[in-house]
């Protein structure tokens, strides 16, 4: 069965590519460039699961398969969730990782490192062309550095520092993200449900 990746993300792409083979889906998996007609729906939902519902069943009705979604974000305590479900566009231009970025650590120059506690959030949707739908999600929790460090990932990975992990996410290999991160865990609990619908 062919199955939507309902982002135009291409470091979610990757990611989720390689989350799904590990957990053994063996479906043929087509991203959302694919089918460069279908517009962007618009995030108007208010969580990360009403986003990522929003994406999966616009792609699944426009394309007449299956589509899976992920709508992610970083959620920082002591600015009360923010910038949560607008983490792509923090400083104005959706997507600009690195001014996201450093709007954020500006935002919290005066914060101490006790009180930087944060998590990312993954919300991993499927939704059928005949508008079922299911949606799970998963977290990730850590504290956010001073200063960004390391290469790997996207977004805020070179701040957010696992709990347990003296390194960032954007020193950790892809293996080792996946493995502790947000991403992982949602679709890894997707994935049973993808073989109860789709077999
Ligand atoms: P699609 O809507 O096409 O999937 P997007 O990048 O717009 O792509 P989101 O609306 O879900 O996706 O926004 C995700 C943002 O949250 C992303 O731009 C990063 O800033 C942040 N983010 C999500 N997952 C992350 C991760 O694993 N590591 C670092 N930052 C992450
Ligand atoms: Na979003």
């Amino acid at each position: 069965t062919r199955l939507i990746l309902a982002t135009r993300n291409a470091k979610k792409i990757t990611e989720l590519r390689a989350i799904l083979a590990e957990a053994g889906l063996t479906h043929e998996l087509v991203g959302a460039d694919a089918y460069p007609e279908v517009p962007d729906v618009k995030e108007t939902g208010v969580t990360f699961a009403e986003n990522a519902l929003l994406k999966a069943h616009a792609l699944a009705r426009a394309t007449g398969h299956p589509a899976i979604a992920d709508d992610s974000g970083l959620c920082v305590d002591v600015l009360g969730g923010a910038p949560g479900i607008f983490s792509a566009r923090w400083a104005g231009a959706h997507g600009d990782d690195r001014a996201n970025l450093e709007l954020l650590l500006a935002q919290l120059s005066d914060i101490d490192d006790a009180h930087r506690a944060a998590h990312f959030a993954c919300a991993a949707a499927l939704a059928l062309p005949d508008g079922t739908e299911r949606v799970v999600e998963g977290r990730l929790d850590g504290t956010l550095r001073h200063t960004p460090s390391g290469t790997g990932g996207f977004g805020y990975d070179p701040i957010l520092q696992p709990e347990g992990e003296a390194r960032t996410c954007a020193e950790l290999t892809p293996d080792e993200k996946n493995a502790i991160s947000h991403r992982g865990k949602a679709f890894r609990a997707l994935v049973p449900v993808i073989r109860e619908l789709l077999g």
